[in-house]
Protein backbone atom coordinates (compact mmCIF):
# COMPACT_ATOMS: atom_id res chain seq x y z
CA UNK A 1 0.00 0.00 0.00
CA UNK A 2 2.71 2.25 0.94
CA UNK A 3 4.97 1.03 -1.76
CA UNK A 4 2.02 2.38 -4.87
CA UNK A 5 1.38 5.54 -2.85
CA UNK A 6 4.72 6.72 -3.17
CA UNK A 7 5.05 5.86 -6.78
CA UNK A 8 2.14 7.36 -7.57
CA UNK A 9 3.37 10.39 -5.13
CA UNK A 10 6.15 9.98 -7.61
CA UNK A 11 4.75 9.95 -10.96
CA UNK A 12 2.69 13.18 -10.02
CA UNK A 13 6.58 14.92 -8.98
CA UNK A 14 7.74 13.89 -12.37
CA UNK A 15 3.95 14.59 -14.86
CA UNK A 16 2.42 17.48 -12.38
CA UNK A 17 4.26 18.36 -9.66
CA UNK A 18 1.53 18.10 -7.17
CA UNK A 19 3.76 18.52 -4.04
CA UNK A 20 5.85 20.93 -4.51
CA UNK A 21 3.48 23.48 -3.65
CA UNK A 22 3.05 21.99 -0.66
CA UNK A 23 6.38 21.70 0.47
CA UNK A 24 7.47 25.25 -0.58
CA UNK A 25 4.21 26.70 1.51
CA UNK A 26 5.03 25.01 4.71
CA UNK A 27 8.99 25.85 4.13
CA UNK A 28 8.29 29.45 3.49
CA UNK A 29 7.20 30.80 6.52
CA UNK A 30 9.07 28.61 8.97
CA UNK A 31 12.29 28.91 7.67
CA UNK A 32 14.62 29.85 4.88
CA UNK A 33 16.44 27.32 3.90
CA UNK A 34 15.26 23.17 4.16
CA UNK A 35 16.86 20.25 2.68
CA UNK A 36 14.46 18.38 0.54
CA UNK A 37 16.32 14.85 1.12
CA UNK A 38 12.99 14.06 3.48
CA UNK A 39 10.84 14.27 0.46
CA UNK A 40 13.27 12.12 -2.01
CA UNK A 41 13.91 9.49 0.69
CA UNK A 42 9.95 9.57 1.33
CA UNK A 43 9.63 9.26 -2.41
CA UNK A 44 12.16 6.16 -3.35
CA UNK A 45 10.31 3.34 -4.64
CA UNK A 46 10.20 0.07 -2.97
CA UNK A 47 12.36 -1.93 -5.69
CA UNK A 48 15.51 0.69 -5.31
CA UNK A 49 14.68 3.19 -8.46
CA UNK A 50 16.87 6.42 -8.12
CA UNK A 51 14.83 8.77 -4.98
CA UNK A 52 12.57 10.86 -7.42
CA UNK A 53 12.54 15.11 -6.00
CA UNK A 54 10.81 17.44 -8.00
CA UNK A 55 13.40 18.43 -9.64
CA UNK A 56 15.93 16.37 -11.71
CA UNK A 57 19.69 16.08 -10.76
CA UNK A 58 20.14 16.52 -7.05
CA UNK A 59 17.94 15.22 -4.83
CA UNK A 60 19.22 16.64 -1.68
CA UNK A 61 19.74 20.11 -3.21
CA UNK A 62 17.91 22.86 -0.42
CA UNK A 63 14.99 24.91 -0.36
CA UNK A 64 16.15 28.90 -0.55
CA UNK A 65 13.48 31.35 0.53
CA UNK A 66 15.27 34.42 -0.08
CA UNK A 67 15.26 35.28 -3.60
CA UNK A 68 18.53 37.10 -3.76
CA UNK A 69 20.32 34.32 -2.51
CA UNK A 70 19.06 32.15 -4.54
CA UNK A 71 20.72 33.29 -7.53
CA UNK A 72 24.61 32.21 -8.21
CA UNK A 73 27.33 32.73 -10.95
CA UNK A 74 30.47 30.75 -9.54
CA UNK A 75 30.64 26.90 -7.75
CA UNK A 76 32.32 26.45 -4.57
CA UNK A 77 34.84 23.70 -4.61
CA UNK A 78 34.52 21.35 -1.74
CA UNK A 79 37.96 22.03 -1.01
CA UNK A 80 37.17 25.76 -0.19
CA UNK A 81 33.75 25.08 1.81
CA UNK A 82 33.97 25.71 5.80
CA UNK A 83 37.16 28.25 5.01
CA UNK A 84 35.73 31.63 5.12
CA UNK A 85 38.80 33.01 4.54
CA UNK A 86 38.98 31.27 1.23
CA UNK A 87 39.25 34.07 -1.85
CA UNK A 88 40.39 33.68 -5.40
CA UNK A 89 38.15 31.11 -6.87
CA UNK A 90 39.08 27.62 -7.78
CA UNK A 91 42.04 26.66 -6.54
CA UNK A 92 45.38 25.69 -8.28
CA UNK A 93 47.28 22.13 -7.86
CA UNK A 94 51.11 22.61 -7.33
CA UNK A 95 53.95 20.75 -6.20
CA UNK A 96 57.03 23.46 -6.60
CA UNK A 97 57.23 26.74 -5.53
CA UNK A 98 58.13 29.66 -8.53
CA UNK A 99 61.65 28.52 -8.40
CA UNK A 100 61.20 24.50 -7.75
CA UNK A 101 61.22 23.88 -4.30
CA UNK A 102 59.04 21.70 -3.40
CA UNK A 103 56.31 23.26 -1.32
CA UNK A 104 55.70 22.73 2.64
CA UNK A 105 54.47 19.64 3.10
CA UNK A 106 55.28 18.12 -0.11
CA UNK A 107 57.83 15.13 0.04
CA UNK A 108 59.68 13.35 -2.85
CA UNK A 109 57.63 10.42 -2.19
CA UNK A 110 54.26 12.40 -3.37
CA UNK A 111 55.94 13.41 -6.18
CA UNK A 112 57.40 9.89 -6.43
CA UNK A 113 59.69 10.37 -9.67
CA UNK A 114 62.49 8.68 -10.58
CA UNK A 115 66.05 10.43 -11.55
CA UNK A 116 66.08 8.95 -15.46
CA UNK A 117 62.29 10.13 -15.63
CA UNK A 118 62.57 13.61 -14.01
CA UNK A 119 65.69 13.98 -16.29
CA UNK A 120 63.89 12.75 -19.52
CA UNK A 121 60.85 15.42 -18.69
CA UNK A 122 63.36 18.08 -18.50
CA UNK A 123 65.48 17.32 -21.31
CA UNK A 124 62.53 17.02 -23.77
CA UNK A 125 61.67 20.04 -22.58
CA UNK A 126 64.55 21.84 -23.03
CA UNK A 127 64.05 20.65 -27.13
CA UNK A 128 61.39 22.39 -26.86
CA UNK A 129 62.77 25.89 -27.17
CA UNK A 130 65.65 24.69 -29.60
CA UNK A 131 63.02 23.33 -32.01
CA UNK A 132 61.20 26.55 -31.93
CA UNK A 133 64.15 29.03 -32.27
CA UNK A 134 65.01 27.34 -35.27
CA UNK A 135 62.14 27.11 -37.05
CA UNK A 136 60.89 30.16 -36.37
CA UNK A 137 63.76 31.71 -37.82
CA UNK A 138 63.76 29.59 -41.00
CA UNK A 139 59.99 30.61 -41.74
CA UNK A 140 61.22 34.23 -41.43
CA UNK A 141 63.95 32.86 -43.89
CA UNK A 142 60.95 31.79 -46.29
CA UNK A 143 62.31 28.12 -45.71
CA UNK A 144 59.00 26.92 -44.65
CA UNK A 145 55.95 28.45 -44.64
CA UNK A 146 54.63 28.77 -41.31
CA UNK A 147 55.41 27.80 -37.92
CA UNK A 148 53.77 28.34 -34.08
CA UNK A 149 55.89 27.35 -30.38
CA UNK A 150 55.50 26.10 -27.31
CA UNK A 151 57.34 28.48 -25.52
CA UNK A 152 56.70 29.15 -21.87
CA UNK A 153 54.27 25.76 -22.12
CA UNK A 154 57.21 23.67 -22.13
CA UNK A 155 55.76 22.19 -18.16
CA UNK A 156 52.05 22.03 -19.35
CA UNK A 157 52.78 19.91 -22.28
CA UNK A 158 55.72 17.88 -21.37
CA UNK A 159 54.32 17.86 -17.86
CA UNK A 160 50.92 16.05 -19.51
CA UNK A 161 53.03 13.43 -21.73
CA UNK A 162 54.97 12.03 -19.15
CA UNK A 163 51.50 11.45 -17.00
CA UNK A 164 50.89 9.34 -19.71
CA UNK A 165 50.89 6.06 -21.16
CA UNK A 166 52.75 6.07 -24.66
CA UNK A 167 49.78 4.27 -26.23
CA UNK A 168 46.77 6.68 -24.45
CA UNK A 169 45.09 8.47 -27.37
CA UNK A 170 46.02 11.89 -28.38
CA UNK A 171 43.80 14.67 -29.81
CA UNK A 172 45.66 17.44 -30.18
CA UNK A 173 45.77 21.35 -30.71
CA UNK A 174 48.33 22.49 -32.28
CA UNK A 175 50.90 23.55 -29.65
CA UNK A 176 51.47 20.36 -28.14
CA UNK A 177 54.27 18.59 -30.55
CA UNK A 178 56.56 17.92 -27.32
CA UNK A 179 54.12 14.89 -26.24
CA UNK A 180 55.02 13.43 -29.99
CA UNK A 181 58.82 14.09 -28.80
CA UNK A 182 58.08 12.57 -25.60
CA UNK A 183 56.84 9.67 -27.34
CA UNK A 184 60.32 9.48 -28.96
CA UNK A 185 58.72 11.00 -32.73
CA UNK A 186 62.33 11.36 -34.59
CA UNK A 187 63.61 14.74 -35.53
CA UNK A 188 63.53 13.62 -38.98
CA UNK A 189 59.81 12.29 -39.44
CA UNK A 190 59.50 15.92 -37.66
CA UNK A 191 61.29 18.40 -39.97
CA UNK A 192 59.78 15.93 -42.90
CA UNK A 193 55.73 17.05 -41.80
CA UNK A 194 57.48 20.71 -41.63
CA UNK A 195 58.61 20.57 -44.97
CA UNK A 196 55.90 18.90 -46.51
CA UNK A 197 58.83 16.39 -47.75
CA UNK A 198 58.27 13.23 -49.45
CA UNK A 199 57.94 10.97 -46.48
CA UNK A 200 56.02 12.93 -44.35
CA UNK A 201 53.60 11.03 -42.26
CA UNK A 202 50.55 13.12 -43.34
CA UNK A 203 51.81 13.09 -47.43
CA UNK A 204 52.91 16.55 -46.79
CA UNK A 205 49.04 17.73 -47.36
CA UNK A 206 49.16 19.53 -44.00
CA UNK A 207 50.25 22.95 -42.67
CA UNK A 208 53.44 22.85 -41.09
CA UNK A 209 53.23 21.06 -37.38
CA UNK A 210 50.03 19.88 -37.87
CA UNK A 211 51.16 16.02 -36.87
CA UNK A 212 50.19 13.22 -37.25
CA UNK A 213 51.15 9.30 -36.40
CA UNK A 214 49.49 6.28 -35.90
CA UNK A 215 52.45 4.65 -34.14
CA UNK A 216 52.39 7.02 -31.82
CA UNK A 217 48.85 7.39 -31.13
CA UNK A 218 48.70 10.81 -31.99
CA UNK A 219 45.75 11.53 -33.82
CA UNK A 220 46.09 13.93 -36.87
CA UNK A 221 45.87 17.52 -36.43
CA UNK A 222 43.23 20.27 -37.95
CA UNK A 223 43.71 23.90 -38.24
CA UNK A 224 39.58 23.92 -37.27
CA UNK A 225 39.78 24.73 -33.57
CA UNK A 226 37.86 22.35 -31.22
CA UNK A 227 37.40 19.87 -33.78
CA UNK A 228 39.02 17.22 -31.77
CA UNK A 229 37.08 17.91 -28.74
CA UNK A 230 34.15 15.63 -30.21
CA UNK A 231 36.34 13.36 -32.00
CA UNK A 232 37.89 12.79 -28.59
CA UNK A 233 34.72 12.03 -27.06
CA UNK A 234 33.91 10.09 -29.61
CA UNK A 235 37.29 8.03 -29.47
CA UNK A 236 36.70 8.08 -25.86
CA UNK A 237 33.54 5.93 -26.18
CA UNK A 238 35.48 3.68 -28.33
CA UNK A 239 38.46 3.12 -26.51
CA UNK A 240 35.89 1.97 -23.68
CA UNK A 241 34.14 -0.36 -25.91
CA UNK A 242 37.26 -2.00 -26.74
CA UNK A 243 38.44 -5.55 -25.22
CA UNK A 244 42.47 -4.83 -24.57
CA UNK A 245 42.00 -1.13 -23.91
CA UNK A 246 40.90 -0.93 -20.79
CA UNK A 247 43.94 0.46 -19.14
CA UNK A 248 44.19 3.54 -21.57
CA UNK A 249 42.23 6.82 -22.15
CA UNK A 250 42.17 9.60 -24.44
CA UNK A 251 43.79 12.72 -24.47
CA UNK A 252 42.48 15.64 -25.70
CA UNK A 253 44.19 19.41 -25.30
CA UNK A 254 42.75 22.56 -26.55
CA UNK A 255 43.29 26.35 -25.45
CA UNK A 256 40.71 28.24 -23.85
CA UNK A 257 40.18 29.95 -26.52
CA UNK A 258 38.90 26.66 -28.31
CA UNK A 259 36.57 26.61 -25.20
CA UNK A 260 34.32 29.04 -26.61
CA UNK A 261 33.60 26.65 -29.59
CA UNK A 262 30.32 25.22 -30.07
CA UNK A 263 32.37 21.71 -30.47
CA UNK A 264 33.64 21.53 -26.57
CA UNK A 265 30.07 22.06 -25.11
CA UNK A 266 29.05 19.20 -27.59
CA UNK A 267 32.37 16.99 -26.43
CA UNK A 268 32.26 17.40 -23.35
CA UNK A 269 28.45 16.30 -22.89
CA UNK A 270 29.36 13.45 -24.97
CA UNK A 271 31.77 12.17 -23.03
CA UNK A 272 29.99 12.96 -19.48
CA UNK A 273 27.08 11.28 -20.90
CA UNK A 274 28.76 8.10 -22.51
CA UNK A 275 30.63 7.92 -18.95
CA UNK A 276 34.06 7.60 -21.28
CA UNK A 277 37.79 8.06 -20.09
CA UNK A 278 38.56 11.04 -21.63
CA UNK A 279 41.27 13.64 -20.10
CA UNK A 280 40.12 17.22 -21.33
CA UNK A 281 42.99 18.96 -20.96
CA UNK A 282 43.39 22.67 -21.51
CA UNK A 283 46.14 24.74 -21.73
CA UNK A 284 44.74 28.13 -20.35
CA UNK A 285 47.79 30.39 -21.67
CA UNK A 286 45.80 33.77 -21.44
CA UNK A 287 45.30 34.29 -24.97
CA UNK A 288 43.27 33.39 -28.12
CA UNK A 289 45.70 34.88 -30.11
CA UNK A 290 44.81 38.92 -29.90
CA UNK A 291 42.32 38.48 -27.29
CA UNK A 292 42.61 38.06 -23.55
CA UNK A 293 41.33 35.51 -21.43
CA UNK A 294 39.42 38.23 -19.45
CA UNK A 295 37.60 39.32 -23.11
CA UNK A 296 37.00 35.39 -23.42
CA UNK A 297 34.73 34.53 -20.76
CA UNK A 298 33.11 36.29 -17.22
CA UNK A 299 33.52 32.99 -15.56
CA UNK A 300 36.15 31.23 -13.56
CA UNK A 301 38.50 30.04 -16.43
CA UNK A 302 37.53 26.78 -17.99
CA UNK A 303 37.64 24.63 -14.95
CA UNK A 304 34.17 26.29 -13.52
CA UNK A 305 32.58 24.46 -16.62
CA UNK A 306 33.79 21.09 -15.31
CA UNK A 307 30.56 20.72 -12.91
CA UNK A 308 28.21 22.01 -15.69
CA UNK A 309 28.57 19.01 -17.43
CA UNK A 310 28.93 16.45 -14.20
CA UNK A 311 32.83 16.31 -14.65
CA UNK A 312 35.51 15.42 -12.26
CA UNK A 313 37.67 18.71 -12.38
CA UNK A 314 40.97 19.95 -11.53
CA UNK A 315 42.91 23.21 -12.29
CA UNK A 316 46.51 22.73 -11.55
CA UNK A 317 49.42 25.28 -11.97
CA UNK A 318 50.76 24.63 -15.89
CA UNK A 319 54.12 25.96 -15.27
CA UNK A 320 55.25 23.15 -12.71
CA UNK A 321 55.52 20.15 -14.77
CA UNK A 322 55.92 17.68 -11.93
CA UNK A 323 52.23 18.67 -10.87
CA UNK A 324 51.22 18.73 -14.59
CA UNK A 325 52.52 15.06 -14.20
CA UNK A 326 50.69 14.35 -10.91
CA UNK A 327 47.59 15.62 -11.80
CA UNK A 328 47.04 13.83 -15.32
CA UNK A 329 48.39 10.46 -13.83
CA UNK A 330 45.53 10.71 -11.18
CA UNK A 331 42.91 12.28 -13.75
CA UNK A 332 43.66 8.74 -15.59
CA UNK A 333 43.60 6.62 -12.82
CA UNK A 334 40.10 7.97 -11.70
CA UNK A 335 38.92 8.06 -15.36
CA UNK A 336 39.39 4.65 -15.68
CA UNK A 337 38.16 3.03 -12.49
CA UNK A 338 35.10 5.65 -12.22
CA UNK A 339 34.54 5.22 -17.09
CA UNK A 340 34.33 8.72 -16.45
CA UNK A 341 35.81 12.03 -18.04
CA UNK A 342 38.14 14.24 -16.59
CA UNK A 343 39.16 18.09 -17.04
CA UNK A 344 42.12 19.59 -16.37
CA UNK A 345 42.57 23.39 -16.44
CA UNK A 346 46.71 24.05 -16.55
CA UNK A 347 47.26 27.76 -15.53
CA UNK A 348 50.07 28.91 -17.94
CA UNK A 349 51.24 32.07 -20.29
CA UNK A 350 52.09 32.24 -23.97
CA UNK A 351 55.22 33.52 -24.14
CA UNK A 352 55.86 33.19 -27.59
CA UNK A 353 53.69 34.95 -30.81
CA UNK A 354 50.19 33.18 -31.51
CA UNK A 355 52.09 31.98 -34.58
CA UNK A 356 54.16 32.95 -37.73
CA UNK A 357 51.38 35.04 -38.48
CA UNK A 358 51.65 37.92 -35.31
CA UNK A 359 53.30 40.37 -33.60
CA UNK A 360 52.00 40.06 -30.32
CA UNK A 361 53.63 43.41 -28.77
CA UNK A 362 50.14 44.81 -30.91
CA UNK A 363 47.99 43.69 -28.11
CA UNK A 364 50.10 43.26 -24.85
CA UNK A 365 53.46 44.88 -23.48
CA UNK A 366 57.34 43.46 -23.93
CA UNK A 367 57.48 44.08 -20.43
CA UNK A 368 54.24 42.11 -19.57
CA UNK A 369 55.89 39.09 -21.71
CA UNK A 370 59.33 39.59 -19.88
CA UNK A 371 57.68 39.51 -16.56
CA UNK A 372 55.92 35.92 -17.60
CA UNK A 373 59.60 34.96 -18.47
CA UNK A 374 60.96 34.96 -15.09
CA UNK A 375 58.04 34.62 -13.60
CA UNK A 376 57.16 30.65 -12.20
CA UNK A 377 59.07 29.54 -16.02
CA UNK A 378 58.58 25.90 -16.08
CA UNK A 379 61.92 25.28 -17.62
CA UNK A 380 63.67 27.10 -14.49
CA UNK A 381 61.68 25.29 -12.13
CA UNK A 382 62.17 21.91 -13.39
CA UNK A 383 66.19 22.34 -13.78
CA UNK A 384 66.42 23.59 -9.92
CA UNK A 385 64.13 21.10 -9.05
CA UNK A 386 66.66 18.17 -10.54
CA UNK A 387 69.95 20.19 -9.39
CA UNK A 388 68.99 20.30 -5.63
CA UNK A 389 69.03 16.43 -6.15
CA UNK A 390 72.21 16.47 -7.84
CA UNK A 391 70.56 15.22 -11.22
CA UNK A 392 71.51 17.88 -13.30
CA UNK A 393 74.37 20.48 -13.31
CA UNK A 394 75.79 23.64 -15.37
CA UNK A 395 78.18 20.84 -17.51
CA UNK A 396 74.57 18.97 -18.43
CA UNK A 397 72.88 21.63 -19.63
CA UNK A 398 75.29 23.12 -22.10
CA UNK A 399 75.91 19.79 -23.39
CA UNK A 400 71.66 18.93 -23.81
CA UNK A 401 71.62 22.33 -25.58
CA UNK A 402 74.35 21.47 -28.13
CA UNK A 403 72.91 17.92 -28.51
CA UNK A 404 69.61 19.50 -29.29
CA UNK A 405 70.77 22.24 -31.17
CA UNK A 406 72.68 19.87 -33.43
CA UNK A 407 70.06 17.28 -34.09
CA UNK A 408 67.53 19.87 -35.11
CA UNK A 409 69.43 21.90 -37.58
CA UNK A 410 71.00 18.65 -38.98
CA UNK A 411 67.61 16.95 -39.12
CA UNK A 412 65.86 20.23 -40.79
CA UNK A 413 69.13 20.45 -43.96
CA UNK A 414 68.11 16.61 -44.79
CA UNK A 415 63.99 17.50 -45.07
CA UNK A 416 65.00 20.39 -46.71
CA UNK A 417 67.05 18.49 -49.29
CA UNK A 418 63.91 16.20 -49.89
CA UNK A 419 61.71 16.19 -52.59
CA UNK A 420 58.12 16.97 -52.08
CA UNK A 421 55.51 14.05 -52.72
CA UNK A 422 54.38 13.98 -56.45
CA UNK A 423 51.47 15.94 -57.99
CA UNK A 424 49.08 13.19 -58.41
CA UNK A 425 49.38 12.38 -54.45
CA UNK A 426 47.58 15.34 -53.84
CA UNK A 427 44.00 14.00 -55.05
CA UNK A 428 44.55 10.52 -52.96
CA UNK A 429 44.41 9.38 -49.82
CA UNK A 430 40.22 10.90 -48.71
CA UNK A 431 38.90 8.26 -50.64
CA UNK A 432 39.07 5.02 -51.07
CA UNK A 433 38.62 2.89 -54.07
CA UNK A 434 37.16 4.73 -56.79
CA UNK A 435 38.21 8.78 -57.29
CA UNK A 436 35.11 10.99 -57.14
CA UNK A 437 33.83 12.71 -60.23
CA UNK A 438 34.77 16.37 -59.22
CA UNK A 439 38.35 15.38 -58.29
CA UNK A 440 38.93 14.13 -61.18
CA UNK A 441 37.77 16.50 -62.97
CA UNK A 442 40.32 19.06 -60.90
CA UNK A 443 42.94 16.46 -61.08
CA UNK A 444 42.25 17.04 -65.38
CA UNK A 445 42.73 20.94 -64.89
CA UNK A 446 45.45 20.90 -62.78
CA UNK A 447 47.23 18.64 -65.55
CA UNK A 448 45.98 21.37 -68.01
CA UNK A 449 47.28 23.91 -66.24
CA UNK A 450 50.69 22.30 -66.01
CA UNK A 451 50.91 21.54 -70.03
CA UNK A 452 50.05 25.57 -70.51
CA UNK A 453 52.23 27.54 -68.04
CA UNK A 454 54.43 24.35 -66.35
CA UNK A 455 57.66 25.88 -68.80
CA UNK A 456 57.27 29.23 -67.37
CA UNK A 457 60.47 30.06 -64.86
CA UNK A 458 58.21 30.24 -61.51
CA UNK A 459 56.22 26.93 -62.54
CA UNK A 460 59.15 25.09 -63.44
CA UNK A 461 61.12 25.67 -60.14
CA UNK A 462 58.47 24.70 -57.96
CA UNK A 463 57.65 21.57 -60.33
CA UNK A 464 61.34 20.44 -59.30
CA UNK A 465 60.64 19.99 -56.24
CA UNK A 466 58.62 17.49 -56.36
CA UNK A 467 59.18 14.04 -56.95
CA UNK A 468 58.76 13.32 -61.07
CA UNK A 469 58.37 17.36 -61.13
CA UNK A 470 54.86 17.39 -62.08
CA UNK A 471 55.55 14.73 -65.06
CA UNK A 472 53.13 11.99 -62.87
CA UNK A 473 50.01 14.54 -63.57
CA UNK A 474 49.93 14.10 -67.38
CA UNK A 475 48.50 11.00 -67.95
CA UNK A 476 45.72 13.01 -66.34
CA UNK A 477 45.18 15.49 -69.13
CA UNK A 478 41.39 15.50 -70.21
CA UNK A 479 40.13 13.76 -67.64
CA UNK A 480 41.03 11.02 -69.46
CA UNK A 481 40.88 8.61 -66.32
C1 LIG B 1 36.94 27.46 -35.98
C2 LIG B 1 38.14 28.36 -35.98
N1 LIG B 1 37.99 29.66 -35.66
C3 LIG B 1 39.05 30.48 -35.66
C4 LIG B 1 40.29 30.01 -35.98
C5 LIG B 1 41.50 30.94 -35.97
N2 LIG B 1 42.33 30.68 -34.80
C6 LIG B 1 43.40 29.86 -34.89
S1 LIG B 1 44.16 29.69 -33.42
C7 LIG B 1 43.07 30.72 -32.65
C8 LIG B 1 43.21 31.02 -31.17
C9 LIG B 1 43.10 29.81 -30.32
O1 LIG B 1 43.42 30.14 -29.00
P1 LIG B 1 43.54 29.05 -27.88
O2 LIG B 1 42.56 27.97 -28.12
O3 LIG B 1 43.50 29.72 -26.57
O4 LIG B 1 44.96 28.38 -28.13
P2 LIG B 1 46.41 29.04 -28.10
O5 LIG B 1 46.70 29.46 -29.52
O6 LIG B 1 46.39 30.17 -27.16
O7 LIG B 1 47.33 27.96 -27.69
C10 LIG B 1 42.13 31.20 -33.55
C11 LIG B 1 41.05 32.12 -33.19
C12 LIG B 1 40.41 28.63 -36.30
N3 LIG B 1 41.58 28.07 -36.60
N4 LIG B 1 39.33 27.84 -36.28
Amino acid sequence: MMASTTSRAARQLRFGRQLCPTARSSTASSSTMLSRTFASTALASKDGDEPQGHLPGHPSSVFLTSLNDSFFDRVKPKQLSGNSNAQGGIPTFRLMDGVGRLLPGVTDQMVDITEQEAVKMYRTMLLLPQIDVILYNAQRQGRISFMMTSYGEEGAVIGSAAGLDTKDEVFAQYRESGVLLWREFSMDHYMSQVFGAEDDLCGGRQMPIHFGSTQHHFHTISSPLATQIPQAAGAGYALKRTKGRENNVVVCYFGEGAASEGDFHAGMNLASTTKSPVIFFVRNNGYAISTPAAEQFRGDGIASRGPGYGMLTIRVDGNDALAVRSAVQAAKAKAIAEQRPVLIEAMTYRVGHHSTSDDSSAYRSKQAVESWKQMDNPLHRMRNFLTDRGWWNDALEEQTKAEHRKTVIEAMGRAEKKKRPQLSSLFEGTYRGELPGNLREQRAELAELLQKYGALPGWSKELAKHANAGKDMEQYRENKL
